[in-house]
Protein backbone atom coordinates (compact mmCIF):
# COMPACT_ATOMS: atom_id res chain seq x y z
CA UNK A 1 0.00 0.00 0.00
CA UNK A 2 1.29 3.36 -0.57
CA UNK A 3 1.98 5.75 2.06
CA UNK A 4 -0.60 8.19 1.04
CA UNK A 5 -3.61 5.47 0.77
CA UNK A 6 -1.94 4.05 4.19
CA UNK A 7 -2.58 7.71 5.22
CA UNK A 8 -5.91 8.30 4.02
CA UNK A 9 -7.25 5.27 5.18
CA UNK A 10 -5.99 5.02 8.48
CA UNK A 11 -7.57 8.64 9.83
CA UNK A 12 -11.52 7.84 11.12
CA UNK A 13 -14.15 8.32 9.87
CA UNK A 14 -16.60 9.63 12.85
CA UNK A 15 -18.37 6.38 14.38
CA UNK A 16 -20.79 8.94 15.78
CA UNK A 17 -21.43 11.24 13.02
CA UNK A 18 -19.87 9.80 10.39
CA UNK A 19 -17.72 13.22 10.29
CA UNK A 20 -14.57 12.76 7.37
CA UNK A 21 -12.68 14.90 9.46
CA UNK A 22 -11.60 14.22 12.43
CA UNK A 23 -14.03 15.89 15.49
CA UNK A 24 -11.92 18.57 17.56
CA UNK A 25 -12.75 17.38 20.61
CA UNK A 26 -11.58 20.72 22.37
CA UNK A 27 -11.91 19.86 26.12
CA UNK A 28 -10.26 19.39 29.20
CA UNK A 29 -11.95 16.54 31.38
CA UNK A 30 -14.85 13.51 30.36
CA UNK A 31 -18.08 12.98 32.03
CA UNK A 32 -17.50 9.90 34.23
CA UNK A 33 -21.21 7.43 34.73
CA UNK A 34 -19.46 6.91 38.12
CA UNK A 35 -16.02 7.26 39.50
CA UNK A 36 -13.78 5.45 37.71
CA UNK A 37 -16.14 4.63 35.25
CA UNK A 38 -16.09 6.65 31.68
CA UNK A 39 -16.23 6.21 27.60
CA UNK A 40 -11.79 5.80 27.51
CA UNK A 41 -10.92 8.93 28.51
CA UNK A 42 -10.71 10.71 31.68
CA UNK A 43 -8.92 14.05 31.60
CA UNK A 44 -7.18 15.35 28.31
CA UNK A 45 -3.54 15.37 29.47
CA UNK A 46 -3.92 11.73 29.73
CA UNK A 47 -5.82 11.12 26.69
CA UNK A 48 -7.83 12.76 24.11
CA UNK A 49 -9.60 11.25 20.63
CA UNK A 50 -8.14 13.86 18.59
CA UNK A 51 -4.53 13.14 20.02
CA UNK A 52 -5.58 9.65 19.91
CA UNK A 53 -6.27 9.73 16.13
CA UNK A 54 -3.04 11.14 14.93
CA UNK A 55 -0.78 9.04 17.20
CA UNK A 56 -2.81 6.00 15.62
CA UNK A 57 -1.45 7.38 12.33
CA UNK A 58 2.12 8.28 13.61
CA UNK A 59 2.73 4.51 14.80
CA UNK A 60 1.54 3.55 11.75
CA UNK A 61 3.46 5.56 9.49
CA UNK A 62 6.63 4.60 11.21
CA UNK A 63 5.78 1.15 11.72
CA UNK A 64 5.55 1.03 15.62
CA UNK A 65 3.65 -0.20 19.01
CA UNK A 66 2.69 3.07 20.16
CA UNK A 67 2.81 6.91 18.99
CA UNK A 68 2.60 9.81 21.30
CA UNK A 69 1.95 13.74 20.38
CA UNK A 70 3.83 16.23 22.26
CA UNK A 71 3.42 19.99 22.37
CA UNK A 72 7.14 20.65 20.25
CA UNK A 73 9.62 18.73 19.12
CA UNK A 74 11.66 19.18 21.87
CA UNK A 75 9.28 18.22 24.31
CA UNK A 76 9.18 14.86 22.47
CA UNK A 77 13.09 15.01 23.15
CA UNK A 78 12.78 15.69 26.53
CA UNK A 79 10.15 12.57 26.93
CA UNK A 80 12.64 10.31 25.38
CA UNK A 81 15.97 11.82 28.00
CA UNK A 82 14.04 10.88 31.07
CA UNK A 83 14.22 7.52 30.51
CA UNK A 84 17.74 8.14 31.71
CA UNK A 85 19.19 8.29 34.98
CA UNK A 86 22.12 9.56 36.60
CA UNK A 87 25.22 7.96 35.81
CA UNK A 88 24.01 6.65 32.14
CA UNK A 89 25.46 7.93 28.95
CA UNK A 90 24.36 9.53 25.75
CA UNK A 91 25.96 9.55 22.48
CA UNK A 92 24.97 11.56 20.23
CA UNK A 93 26.04 12.96 16.64
CA UNK A 94 28.12 15.69 16.73
CA UNK A 95 26.16 17.76 14.20
CA UNK A 96 22.70 18.34 16.01
CA UNK A 97 19.75 20.72 15.93
CA UNK A 98 20.85 23.76 18.48
CA UNK A 99 17.79 23.13 20.73
CA UNK A 100 18.97 19.66 21.22
CA UNK A 101 22.52 20.36 22.06
CA UNK A 102 21.33 22.48 24.38
CA UNK A 103 18.69 20.42 25.96
CA UNK A 104 20.98 17.60 26.30
CA UNK A 105 24.00 19.39 27.69
CA UNK A 106 22.96 22.17 29.30
CA UNK A 107 19.86 20.77 31.14
CA UNK A 108 20.53 16.85 31.22
CA UNK A 109 24.44 17.46 32.05
CA UNK A 110 23.71 18.72 35.09
CA UNK A 111 21.43 15.38 36.74
CA UNK A 112 24.51 13.64 35.84
CA UNK A 113 23.61 12.41 32.70
CA UNK A 114 27.18 12.16 30.28
CA UNK A 115 26.79 13.38 26.77
CA UNK A 116 29.35 12.60 24.31
CA UNK A 117 29.29 13.92 20.25
CA UNK A 118 30.96 12.06 17.63
CA UNK A 119 31.06 11.29 14.39
CA UNK A 120 28.13 8.70 13.86
CA UNK A 121 28.16 8.41 10.41
CA UNK A 122 31.82 6.41 11.00
CA UNK A 123 29.98 3.01 12.22
CA UNK A 124 33.95 2.56 13.56
CA UNK A 125 33.93 5.20 15.84
CA UNK A 126 30.58 4.32 17.28
CA UNK A 127 31.58 1.08 17.91
CA UNK A 128 34.63 2.44 19.86
CA UNK A 129 32.56 5.24 21.43
CA UNK A 130 30.12 2.64 23.54
CA UNK A 131 31.06 2.00 26.86
CA UNK A 132 29.04 0.16 29.39
CA UNK A 133 27.55 2.74 30.59
CA UNK A 134 25.88 3.93 26.76
CA UNK A 135 22.87 4.07 27.75
CA UNK A 136 21.16 5.76 24.45
CA UNK A 137 22.36 6.30 20.87
CA UNK A 138 21.09 9.52 19.51
CA UNK A 139 21.13 10.30 15.66
CA UNK A 140 19.56 12.64 13.16
CA UNK A 141 19.96 11.21 9.82
CA UNK A 142 20.25 13.44 7.89
CA UNK A 143 21.91 15.96 10.04
CA UNK A 144 20.63 19.34 10.96
CA UNK A 145 22.30 21.66 8.75
CA UNK A 146 25.24 19.08 7.17
CA UNK A 147 22.95 17.17 6.25
CA UNK A 148 25.46 13.92 7.80
CA UNK A 149 24.19 9.92 7.23
CA UNK A 150 24.61 7.45 9.37
CA UNK A 151 23.96 3.69 8.89
CA UNK A 152 20.79 3.10 11.11
CA UNK A 153 20.96 -0.46 10.40
CA UNK A 154 24.32 -0.82 11.53
CA UNK A 155 24.30 1.81 13.91
CA UNK A 156 21.24 -0.46 15.94
CA UNK A 157 23.04 -3.85 15.70
CA UNK A 158 25.55 -2.15 18.09
CA UNK A 159 23.23 -0.34 20.22
CA UNK A 160 20.95 -4.04 20.89
CA UNK A 161 24.78 -5.86 21.52
CA UNK A 162 25.14 -3.16 23.91
CA UNK A 163 21.80 -2.96 25.42
CA UNK A 164 21.27 0.50 24.52
CA UNK A 165 19.01 2.25 22.89
CA UNK A 166 18.98 3.76 19.17
CA UNK A 167 16.71 6.98 18.89
CA UNK A 168 16.71 8.39 15.90
CA UNK A 169 15.34 12.08 15.17
CA UNK A 170 13.71 11.87 11.48
CA UNK A 171 12.37 15.27 11.11
CA UNK A 172 14.44 15.89 8.14
CA UNK A 173 13.11 12.62 6.01
CA UNK A 174 9.86 12.29 7.32
CA UNK A 175 8.49 8.25 7.39
CA UNK A 176 7.70 8.88 3.61
CA UNK A 177 11.60 8.87 3.27
CA UNK A 178 12.37 6.88 5.64
CA UNK A 179 11.50 4.29 8.41
CA UNK A 180 14.19 3.92 11.42
CA UNK A 181 12.42 1.43 13.20
CA UNK A 182 12.27 -1.32 10.16
CA UNK A 183 16.12 -0.35 10.30
CA UNK A 184 16.34 -1.22 13.80
CA UNK A 185 16.44 1.75 16.04
CA UNK A 186 14.03 1.13 19.34
CA UNK A 187 12.43 5.12 19.07
CA UNK A 188 11.81 7.81 16.33
CA UNK A 189 11.30 11.16 17.19
CA UNK A 190 9.76 14.22 15.42
CA UNK A 191 9.71 17.75 15.49
CA UNK A 192 6.38 17.90 14.03
CA UNK A 193 6.16 21.60 13.39
CA UNK A 194 8.51 20.80 10.03
CA UNK A 195 7.38 17.84 7.49
CA UNK A 196 4.58 16.48 9.48
CA UNK A 197 2.51 19.57 10.09
CA UNK A 198 3.81 20.94 6.81
CA UNK A 199 2.23 24.33 7.27
CA UNK A 200 4.45 26.39 9.56
CA UNK A 201 1.45 27.18 11.47
CA UNK A 202 2.30 24.91 14.53
CA UNK A 203 4.25 23.74 17.30
CA UNK A 204 4.32 19.65 17.70
CA UNK A 205 6.64 17.04 18.52
CA UNK A 206 6.16 13.31 18.24
CA UNK A 207 7.64 10.08 19.63
CA UNK A 208 7.05 6.46 17.89
CA UNK A 209 8.23 3.46 20.03
CA UNK A 210 8.50 0.15 18.40
CA UNK A 211 7.60 -1.96 21.36
CA UNK A 212 4.59 -1.39 23.37
CA UNK A 213 6.22 -2.21 26.66
CA UNK A 214 8.74 0.64 25.79
CA UNK A 215 5.98 3.11 24.38
CA UNK A 216 4.08 2.09 28.14
CA UNK A 217 7.46 3.63 29.60
CA UNK A 218 7.40 6.94 27.29
CA UNK A 219 3.63 7.63 27.98
CA UNK A 220 4.06 7.05 31.38
CA UNK A 221 6.36 10.01 31.38
CA UNK A 222 4.33 12.05 29.18
CA UNK A 223 1.38 11.81 30.96
CA UNK A 224 3.41 12.21 34.23
CA UNK A 225 5.33 15.64 32.73
CA UNK A 226 2.24 16.75 31.29
CA UNK A 227 4.07 17.59 27.63
CA UNK A 228 1.22 17.22 25.38
CA UNK A 229 -0.19 18.02 22.13
CA UNK A 230 -3.63 20.20 22.28
CA UNK A 231 -6.34 18.81 20.28
CA UNK A 232 -6.83 21.85 17.75
CA UNK A 233 -3.03 21.32 17.27
CA UNK A 234 -3.56 17.69 16.93
CA UNK A 235 -5.84 18.33 13.89
CA UNK A 236 -3.78 20.41 12.69
CA UNK A 237 -1.17 17.94 12.18
CA UNK A 238 -3.26 15.35 10.89
CA UNK A 239 -4.41 17.61 8.21
CA UNK A 240 -1.12 18.02 7.45
CA UNK A 241 -0.12 14.22 7.09
CA UNK A 242 -3.33 13.89 4.63
CA UNK A 243 -0.59 15.82 2.11
CA UNK A 244 2.13 14.80 3.46
CA UNK A 245 3.54 12.56 0.54
CA UNK A 246 2.77 15.13 -2.20
CA UNK A 247 4.91 17.29 -0.31
CA UNK A 248 7.83 15.58 0.59
CA UNK A 249 7.62 14.23 -3.02
CA UNK A 250 7.80 18.18 -4.29
CA UNK A 251 10.02 19.44 -2.04
CA UNK A 252 13.09 16.43 -2.66
CA UNK A 253 12.29 16.56 -6.34
CA UNK A 254 12.97 20.50 -6.10
CA UNK A 255 15.81 20.65 -3.36
CA UNK A 256 17.77 17.85 -6.02
CA UNK A 257 17.30 20.17 -8.41
CA UNK A 258 18.23 23.48 -6.43
CA UNK A 259 21.54 21.33 -5.00
CA UNK A 260 22.80 20.56 -8.72
CA UNK A 261 22.36 24.17 -9.52
CA UNK A 262 24.23 25.39 -6.76
CA UNK A 263 26.79 22.53 -6.93
CA UNK A 264 27.90 24.29 -10.15
CA UNK A 265 27.63 27.75 -8.75
CA UNK A 266 30.51 30.05 -9.50
CA UNK A 267 30.02 31.76 -5.93
CA UNK A 268 29.52 28.69 -4.24
CA UNK A 269 32.29 27.04 -2.40
CA UNK A 270 30.36 23.82 -0.99
CA UNK A 271 26.97 22.02 -1.07
CA UNK A 272 25.68 19.69 1.62
CA UNK A 273 22.43 17.65 0.01
CA UNK A 274 22.77 13.44 0.01
CA UNK A 275 21.13 13.59 -3.36
CA UNK A 276 24.33 14.39 -4.99
CA UNK A 277 27.21 12.22 -5.66
CA UNK A 278 29.77 14.24 -4.37
CA UNK A 279 28.04 13.91 -1.22
CA UNK A 280 30.03 11.64 1.04
CA UNK A 281 27.35 9.90 1.94
CA UNK A 282 25.57 8.98 -0.86
CA UNK A 283 25.64 5.87 -1.30
CA UNK A 284 24.04 5.09 2.08
CA UNK A 285 21.35 7.10 1.76
CA UNK A 286 20.56 6.18 -1.36
CA UNK A 287 20.33 2.88 0.09
CA UNK A 288 18.59 4.38 3.69
CA UNK A 289 16.40 6.45 2.00
CA UNK A 290 13.59 6.27 -0.46
CA UNK A 291 14.50 9.94 -1.42
CA UNK A 292 17.07 13.07 -0.22
CA UNK A 293 14.38 15.75 1.34
CA UNK A 294 13.91 19.20 0.61
CA UNK A 295 16.61 20.46 2.87
CA UNK A 296 20.18 21.57 1.39
CA UNK A 297 23.09 23.37 2.80
CA UNK A 298 26.13 25.20 1.32
CA UNK A 299 28.39 27.81 1.78
CA UNK A 300 29.22 30.73 -0.42
CA UNK A 301 33.18 31.00 -1.79
CA UNK A 302 32.58 34.38 0.67
CA UNK A 303 32.54 32.10 3.40
CA UNK A 304 31.77 34.39 5.94
CA UNK A 305 28.46 35.76 7.66
CA UNK A 306 27.92 39.78 6.40
CA UNK A 307 28.43 38.28 2.15
CA UNK A 308 25.80 35.34 3.87
CA UNK A 309 24.00 37.95 5.77
CA UNK A 310 23.51 40.07 2.38
CA UNK A 311 22.44 36.89 0.00
CA UNK A 312 19.92 35.83 2.39
CA UNK A 313 18.31 39.54 2.77
CA UNK A 314 18.04 39.42 -1.45
CA UNK A 315 16.33 36.50 -1.37
CA UNK A 316 12.64 36.67 -2.12
CA UNK A 317 10.45 33.46 -2.17
CA UNK A 318 13.37 31.53 0.31
CA UNK A 319 11.57 33.91 3.85
CA UNK A 320 14.64 34.30 6.48
CA UNK A 321 13.26 32.30 9.06
CA UNK A 322 14.22 29.46 11.11
CA UNK A 323 12.61 26.10 10.55
CA UNK A 324 11.94 23.91 7.87
CA UNK A 325 9.87 21.42 6.23
CA UNK A 326 6.92 23.67 5.36
CA UNK A 327 5.03 24.78 1.81
CA UNK A 328 6.80 27.61 1.76
CA UNK A 329 10.54 27.59 1.22
CA UNK A 330 12.56 29.50 4.06
CA UNK A 331 16.30 30.23 4.59
CA UNK A 332 18.53 30.86 7.52
CA UNK A 333 21.73 31.24 9.01
CA UNK A 334 22.29 28.79 11.65
CA UNK A 335 25.59 30.46 13.20
CA UNK A 336 23.16 33.34 14.06
CA UNK A 337 19.83 31.45 14.25
CA UNK A 338 19.11 27.94 14.66
CA UNK A 339 22.39 26.30 16.21
CA UNK A 340 23.44 29.63 18.14
CA UNK A 341 23.94 27.63 21.26
CA UNK A 342 26.72 25.16 19.77
CA UNK A 343 29.54 26.85 20.99
CA UNK A 344 31.39 28.24 17.91
CA UNK A 345 34.44 26.10 18.37
CA UNK A 346 32.08 22.97 18.26
CA UNK A 347 30.10 24.41 15.37
CA UNK A 348 33.30 25.14 13.08
CA UNK A 349 34.51 21.59 13.51
CA UNK A 350 31.23 20.03 11.97
CA UNK A 351 31.54 22.69 9.19
CA UNK A 352 28.99 24.78 10.39
CA UNK A 353 30.57 28.18 9.34
CA UNK A 354 30.08 32.04 9.98
CA UNK A 355 28.80 31.73 6.37
CA UNK A 356 26.98 28.45 6.13
CA UNK A 357 23.46 29.08 4.97
CA UNK A 358 20.57 26.84 5.44
CA UNK A 359 17.65 26.58 2.76
CA UNK A 360 14.10 24.45 3.45
CA UNK A 361 12.69 24.03 -0.24
CA UNK A 362 8.81 24.76 -0.26
CA UNK A 363 6.37 23.58 -2.49
CA UNK A 364 6.97 26.90 -5.20
CA UNK A 365 7.51 26.01 -8.55
CA UNK A 366 11.72 24.71 -9.23
CA UNK A 367 12.48 27.06 -11.28
CA UNK A 368 11.10 30.15 -9.67
CA UNK A 369 12.83 29.10 -6.80
CA UNK A 370 16.41 28.82 -8.58
CA UNK A 371 15.16 32.39 -10.25
CA UNK A 372 15.18 33.41 -7.07
CA UNK A 373 18.52 32.09 -5.76
CA UNK A 374 20.13 33.39 -9.02
CA UNK A 375 18.98 37.16 -8.69
CA UNK A 376 20.52 37.03 -5.44
CA UNK A 377 23.98 35.77 -6.47
CA UNK A 378 23.77 38.42 -9.58
CA UNK A 379 23.52 41.25 -6.43
CA UNK A 380 25.97 39.74 -4.20
CA UNK A 381 28.54 39.48 -7.51
CA UNK A 382 27.80 43.06 -8.59
CA UNK A 383 27.45 44.77 -5.21
CA UNK A 384 30.79 44.53 -3.36
CA UNK A 385 29.29 46.77 -0.22
CA UNK A 386 26.38 44.14 0.26
CA UNK A 387 28.31 41.21 -0.58
CA UNK A 388 30.30 42.29 2.72
CA UNK A 389 33.47 43.99 1.00
CA UNK A 390 34.45 47.06 3.06
CA UNK A 391 34.16 50.42 1.55
CA UNK A 392 37.48 51.33 1.77
CA UNK A 393 38.63 48.21 -0.46
CA UNK A 394 35.86 48.98 -2.82
CA UNK A 395 37.59 51.77 -3.50
CA UNK A 396 40.56 50.52 -4.63
CA UNK A 397 39.17 48.00 -6.46
O1 LIG B 1 11.06 23.26 17.36
P1 LIG B 1 10.59 21.97 17.90
O2 LIG B 1 9.25 21.53 17.35
O3 LIG B 1 10.64 21.91 19.40
O4 LIG B 1 11.60 20.82 17.38
C1 LIG B 1 12.93 20.76 17.75
C2 LIG B 1 13.72 20.05 16.70
C3 LIG B 1 14.04 18.71 16.88
N1 LIG B 1 14.75 18.01 15.97
C4 LIG B 1 15.18 18.60 14.84
C5 LIG B 1 15.99 17.81 13.86
C6 LIG B 1 14.88 19.95 14.58
O5 LIG B 1 15.33 20.49 13.44
C7 LIG B 1 14.14 20.69 15.53
C8 LIG B 1 13.81 22.12 15.34
N2 LIG B 1 14.56 22.76 14.36
C9 LIG B 1 14.42 24.05 13.96
C10 LIG B 1 13.56 24.90 14.52
C11 LIG B 1 15.29 24.46 12.85
O6 LIG B 1 15.03 25.49 12.19
O7 LIG B 1 16.26 23.75 12.58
Amino acid sequence: MSTTTQILSSIPVDALTGAISVPIYQTATFVQEAPGVNKGYDYSRSGNPTRAALEEVLAGLEGGATGLAFASGLAAIDTVLKLLKSGDEILAVDDIYGGAYRLFTHVYEKFGIHIRYIDTSDVVLVQRSITPATRLIWLESPTNPTLKVSDIKAIASLAKAHGAWLCVDNTFTSPVLQKPLALGADIVVHSATKYLGGHSDLIAGAIVAKDPELGARLKFLQNAAGNVLGPFDSWLVLRGLETLPLRVRQQSQSAWAIAQYLETHEAVAAVYYPGLTSHPNHELASRQQKGFGGVISFRLKQDDQQSATAFLKTLHLFHLAESLGGVKSLCCLPCEMTHKSVPREKRLLTGVTDGFIRLSVGIEETEDLIADLEQAFERLAGNGIEAGIPEHLLATA
